[in-house]
């Protein structure tokens, strides 16, 4: 340990805590500065690739003054910090959210149009950043977005994918997938940090500390490096700087020279291979659970240098460890951390020698966790050989955590041997398997769903054992919320101002309960024009943008109707295309004075499908040839037309999320946890037409019946219906039997082709009760447009549900998380 001399500290007192400078010269100095000295560059020759880099570099620049600040003020006063671990962050893009956090976009705008280049352009150049799937990971980005807005002490903890989400094409109608090579150019956005390394170990042998019960040596020649790479959160109107701690897998060290000597190129290079195999890639599954061992892997590699981070940083206190649940709060995203729960109980048993109960209190008051799914196909379950195998010590510990466990169940319970059975970490079948849902719940002194009818259905399914046993406080909800600076004020800058206006200044960015005052303008006729106003560029900019990346031309001035997120069979974008075929039907049959007299609509889906999930890829081809059809048909016009926008990311829900009049969120009754996407569309003035699930249900709760379309049947009788169609045959109605017709008559193409989706519902016990909600959802389509006919009212729908929707920012889930589950207070970070 290196001391400090005195003299830096006053040669570089007034380092760190200048204010920010803003002015015009002095930016266009520093971005001409890394033009030429960071990226070899001149004036003359620089173009909107190098003028990105160059800016983002000079606004990371001031970005890092707050950033250091933060670190060290919160060291200082020994903040409470937490720590969000995740194994995805959907972060999208940055620049211009750092531009906006630190409120210097008018200067930067000015500074690039002086030199001719347009600040939109610019923002255009930057990749995303697509370390995550769907809502989980966009999830996690929005609540580090919030905790450093809202001045917590706050780290995310992830992994830095060398692919993020893949690249969707789309050929011939299907998606084809390629790899999503995000780090090809310079990430301006990340810091290395060679001196953060942490030793992560697999497979190997345990031998057992004489006169010990639970303290062990693990001996293992397969060791990797995980090294961290930082990147920044910045807050909005705070100094406080957020940090998301990637970890990358380091090879060079596992290069072997004597096997390169030897003329062994390909063994030379074989550990390198391995090790780095480990952080390369993003699972592209969404709500599905693969058991592949790499993934296992994965997910410790993860755990282990993350845990090992998270001690490290404590021990610099010199408080004893007992009190590490007072200086440090985990919440695990998921089950795919839960490793972090054995991890941590082998640094405080093996390493730092403590006692079984002493190191499980420590544990049971560090983590908490949330749970994202009911799905039991996204049920992380582990095979035991390949734990024990790869994982031997943290077999070990699994096995007496649940011991320990099972011993206080027969305590409370004796002689239930039945709820013992429901309630083991390890599931009795052949192989075992360690169920990762129950370790965390055992593991954790707070469980939560993220949305109330969720939270209730988990304590009635999953964990109703776990009620009975540990007791009902233990298991809470935390509706989800998405973060006002990227979802209102970055991706939709008319309807801000007005917003700004209406309030009177820029707080309610950080302070959503003032978009109340929003109601104060629902009559006033200039402000609801403007409003008006807004929407329609927003969907003129959506309309340039289509015709971009799709080729298709379509009116702004047509109702857009969307639908975007993963592709899966709950989310039942086929009972959309379905309906969209039963549309285009009767548009066919309608005179052309009738068809004169409908109201014209853009039906918009994107979304990618897990790589391999057939049947969710077969209904991205249904939708493509569907359009490719209806788009083609003069007959029908601007009164119909069908778009799929391939490779759906966070910067095209920018794009498109401010521009939608009417957004679909259809899942099945009881199977979408929450939904994040409902929220920002109703942020955006879009209307929902949904099922009553998940947050649809409390979203409708804030802004009013009358603000939403409702349809379908409910939660509580998913059940009987399911159990009816596994023992009698569907029965589609006209509407959805036309569709079939369609579809089968070759009208979009091979019918054959789609017949094993309409098996899925006449065949395979219609899961998703598409034909008992179809009759409904085709109704609430028609209560839409007889809406959507009066401007008037849909302007003031419109108006009234932002102003009502203050719940949904995560500025409001995160406090409820900092007070309920976290136990931390936010710290206002000054010099
Ligand atoms: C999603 C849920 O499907 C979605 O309803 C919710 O809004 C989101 O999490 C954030 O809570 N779940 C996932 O993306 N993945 C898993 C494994 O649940």
């Amino acid at each position: 340990q290196s001391k400090t001399p005195s003299k830096i500290d006053n040669v570089f007192q007034n380092y760190s805590h200048s204010e920010i400078s803003r002015d015009a010269a002095t930016i266009k100095n520093s971005v001409v500065m890394h033009l030429t000295a960071t990226f070899l560059r001149t004036p003359a020759n620089m173009d909107s690739g190098d003028a990105y880099l160059a800016s983002a570099f000079s606004v990371r620049d001031r970005l890092l003054q707050r950033w250091n600040m933060t670190n060290e003020y919160h060291d200082r006063v020994n903040a409470k910090r937490v720590y969000y671990m995740s194994l995805e962050f959907l972060i999208g893009r940055t620049f211009d959210n750092a531009l906006l956090a630190l409120e210097l976009r008018n200067e930067y705008s000015k500074v690039l149009g002086d030199v001719g280049f347009c600040l939109e352009d610019i923002i255009d150049e930057e990749r995303d950043a697509a370390l995550g799937n769907g809502g989980l990971g966009r999830l996690a980005a929005c609540y580090v977005d919030s905790m450093a807005c809202s001045d917590y002490p706050g780290w995310g903890y992830g992994l830095r994918y060398k692919y993020g989400m893949f690249q969707q094409q789309i050929i011939d109608g299907y998606q084809v997938e390629a790899p999503d090579c995000w780090l090809d150019s310079p990430n301006p956005w990340e810091f290395p940090r060679p001196d953060v390394t942490y030793p992560v170990k697999f497979y190997g042998h345990l031998v057992r500390v004489p006169d010990s019960k639970h303290r062990f040596t693990w001996e293992s020649n397969v060791v990797y490096d995980a090294m961290a790479f930082d990147v920044p959160v910045p807050g909005y109107g705070t100094n406080n700087v957020g940090n998301i701690r990637l970890w990358s897998c380091k090879t060079n060290s596992l290069f072997d020279l004597n096997k390169f000597n030897a003329g062994d190129y390909a063994g030379a290079t074989g550990g390198q291979v391995a090790a780095q195999i480990l952080t390369d890639v993003l699972y592209p599954n969404d709500n599905t659970n693969e058991g592949k061992e790499l993934r296992l892997r994965q997910e410790y590699l993860f755990c282990s240098a993350t845990l090992q981070d998270i001690i490290a940083r404590f021990k610099k206190t010199g408080k004893p460890l007992s009190e590490l649940p007072d200086l440090a709060a985990i919440q695990l995203n998921d089950t795919h951390p839960t490793l972090g729960i054995p991890e941590l109980m082998r640094i405080l048993l093996d390493d730092e020698a403590l006692t079984w109960d002493e190191a499980w209190s420590i544990v049971t008051r560090t983590f908490a966790f949330t749970n994202h799914t009911i799905l039991p196909e996204a049920m992380e379950k582990w095979p035991v050989p390949m734990m024990d195998k790869i994982l031997p010590r943290h077999m070990g510990i699994i096995y007496d955590i649940n011991l320990y466990f099972l011993q206080s169940v027969e305590e409370k319970f004796p002689g239930d041997r039945d709820l013992l059975r429901r309630i083991s970490i390890i599931e009795e079948s052949n192989p075992q398997q360690v169920r990762m849902a129950f370790l965390a719940c055992v593991g954790s002194h707070k469980v939560n769903g993220v949305a109330a009818i969720h939270s209730d259905i988990i304590k009635q399914s999953i964990f109703n054992d776990f009620v009975t046993v540990q007791g009902e406080d233990k298991f809470i909800n935390k509706t989800n919320g998405v973060s006002p600076r990227r979802w209102m004020n970055g991706c939709n800058p008319d309807m801000s101002a007005l917003i700004t206006e209406a309030v009177g200044d820029r707080t309610w960015i950080n302070d959503l309960t003032k978009v109340k005052k929003l109601e104060d303008h629902v009559a006033d006729d200039d402000f609801r024009a403007r409003w008006s106003a807004a929407k329609q560029k927003n969907k003129q900019r959506l309309a340039d943008y289509i015709l971009s990346t799709t080729g298709i031309k379509i009116s702004a001035d047509a109702l857009f109707d969307v639908q975007v997120q993963r592709i899966h069979e709950y989310k039942r974008q086929l009972m959309n295309i379905f309906s969209v075929i039963y549309r285009y039907h009767c548009l066919k049959q309608m005179t052309p004075a009738e068809r004169a007299k409908e109201i014209s609509r853009v039906v918009i889906f994107a979304g990618k499908a897990a790589a391999g999930y057939w049947v969710a890829k077969q209904v991205i081809k249904l939708i493509n040839s569907v359009a490719e059809v209806i788009n083609a048909d003069a007959e029908i016009g601007d009164v119909l037309k069908v778009v799929f926008i391939p490779d759906y990311s966070v910067t095209a829900a920018e794009y498109l999320i401010p521009a939608s009049d009417i957004s679909q969120h259809i899942s099945t009754a009881g199977t979408e946890a929450s939904g994040t996407s409902n929220m920002k569309f109703v942020l955006n003035g879009g209307i929902i037409l949904g099922t009553v699930d998940g947050a649809n249900i409390e979203i409708g709760e804030e802004i009013g019946e009358e603000q939403i379309f409702f349809f379908g049947c409910l939660a509580h009788e998913v059940g009987d219906f399911r159990h009816y169609l596994r023992f009698h045959q569907p029965k589609p109605d006209e509407a959805l039997q036309t569709a079939f017709d369609l579809i089968q008559n070759n009208t979009f193409g091979d019918g054959a082709i789609f017949q094993p989706l309409i098996d899925s519902v006449l065949r395979g016990g219609d899961v998703y009760l598409l034909s008992v909600d179809f009759p409904s959802y085709i109704q609430a389509h028609k209560a839409v447009e007889d809406a959507y006919r009066n401007q008037e009212e849909w302007v003031t729908k419109s108006i009234l549900s932002v102003a009502r929707m203050a719940k949904f920012s995560s500025d409001r889930s995160i406090q409820e998380y900092a007070e309920e589950v976290w136990n931390i207070e936010p710290v206002r970070v000054t010099n």
